[in-house]
């Protein structure tokens, strides 16, 4: 992003990050924009605090509208299950079909564009367990500047555990994928791994800035992040750094949101498109992201296609527990990829962490079945875990 910024703009930011008040964040903002220097190594800076700052007016007005009508259902579907993935994609592309074809849930398919209004959960099983899949609404070109529900749609995006991009196979695929690719990368969600990430947690006064290595530091020292973090006024937080993390990612990182969805492209109406090219140059234009070709009206097994792909775009770990001298749970706990035994005892139960002593471990990661292990052992899929406290 951006380094050089006059002292004044760093310390305007800090005063940003001090309030939740979003009128006031409003102002401050703008002000802090005012003493940002207008050239090419500012300009992304300022789009993104442009974009923040109509994100906000857009609540305010939201929040506005709903306090007149009362309690309105939330537009975000709660999440279920092992992961929320949203479909997304310019109109009539299919993503009602799909979520019909695939899930439980009956949205409006309809030959005519911006039929689905609201976002549209349903649930996919496969093997054991289950995915959320939402429907969200049409993606226009403009949607990161606010057109058509846009914040609303990338929110969900942002909100999400991953994310379909579905396209037309019959109109421009590429032009299509080309297209919601731009509109989420301008709203800071990246489809693909970043080579490094960093994490700002802020924290009370006076305990310093800490390190949580996940990764390293590309290019530069930890010291030269605290000096940065300095400037920022940031004096006490925790900084967790993954994978290779340049000084620059690190200062993206104090304005804040860049995340990481994995996706997957599904191009559609395969039964109907003629031409072969069309599939090649949407491959060319998604690379490195996995395009797979299908059609909701034809694909035999469809469901079971789209769960395994999830599966393995999503590194989906499960794991079952149980009690010693009693059969293992059926239902499994979905953990994230590479947790530990110590993040699994979390999740059931705190006194499970607290006064955890050892635990035994069958399946995949056991080195024979019944293995003793720690609480720093990391998980597989398939995995059975028995507490001993
Ligand atoms: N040939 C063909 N047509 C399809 C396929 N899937 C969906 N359609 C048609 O495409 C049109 C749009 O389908 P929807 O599922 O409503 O598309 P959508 O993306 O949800 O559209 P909006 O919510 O209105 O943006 C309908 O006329 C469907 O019958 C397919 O696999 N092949
Ligand atoms: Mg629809």
């Amino acid at each position: 992003m951006v380094t050089n910024l006059p002292p004044e703009a760093k310390s305007k930011w800090f005063e940003v990050t001090l309030t939740r008040n979003p009128q006031e964040r409003i102002r401050l903002m703008q002000e802090f924009l005012s003493l940002v220097p207008k050239h090419k190594g500012t300009e992304k800076l300022r789009a993104h605090v442009k974009r923040q700052i109509s994100q906000l007016r857009e609540e305010i007005d939201r929040r506005k509208r709903a306090a007149k009508r009362g309690r309105a259902p939330s537009y975000f579907p709660e999440k279920a299950g092992a992961a929320q993935v949203v479909i997304l994609g310019p109109t009539n592309v299919g993503r009602s079909s799909l979520l019909r074809a695939v899930t439980n849930a009956t949205p409006e398919v309809a030959p005519y564009p911006f039929a689905t209004r609201k976002p549209v959960p349903g649930m996919l099983p496969y093997l054991d367990i289950q995915f959320q899949l939402v429907e969200a609404p049409p993606l226009v070109e403009g949607a990161s500047e606010g057109r058509a529900d846009g914040f609303q749609i990338l929110s969900l995006a942002r909100n999400a555990d991953g994310i379909i991009i579905m396209v037309d196979l019959t109109d421009d695929p590429a032009d299509q994928y080309l297209m919601v690719a731009r509109e989420l990368e301008r709203s800071r969600i990246l489809t693909t791994e970043p080579e490094g990430e960093v994490e700002i947690q802020r924290r009370g006064h006076g305990s310093g800035i800490q390190f949580i290595w996940e990764g390293e530091l590309a290019g530069c020292t930890p010291d030269e992040v605290v000096r940065l973090l300095r400037e920022y006024k940031i004096r006490s937080a925790l900084v967790r750094i993954r994978g290779r993390a340049t000084l620059d990612v690190v200062e993206d990182a104090i304005f804040g949101n860049a995340v990481h969805r994995p996706t997957l492209v599904v191009a559609n109406k395969a039964d109907a498109a003629g031409d072969a090219a069309a599939l090649e140059s949407l491959r060319e234009a998604a690379r490195p992201l996995e395009v797979i070709p299908v059609s909701t009206l034809a694909t035999p097994n469809l469901a079971e296609t789209l769960g395994a792909k999830l599966f393995a775009l999503l590194g989906v770990t499960r794991v079952y527990t149980k009690e010693p001298g009693k059969e293992p749970s059926r239902v499994p706990v979905v953990v994230r990829r590479g947790a530990t035994v110590g993040e699994l005892a979390k999740i059931i139960h705190s006194d499970f962490y607290r006064r955890f002593k050892y635990a035994r471990l069958w399946g995949p990661s056991a080195k024979f079945p019944g293995e003793r292990v720690g609480i720093d052992r990391v998980l597989r899929d398939g995995d059975t875990v028995e507490f001993h406290v």
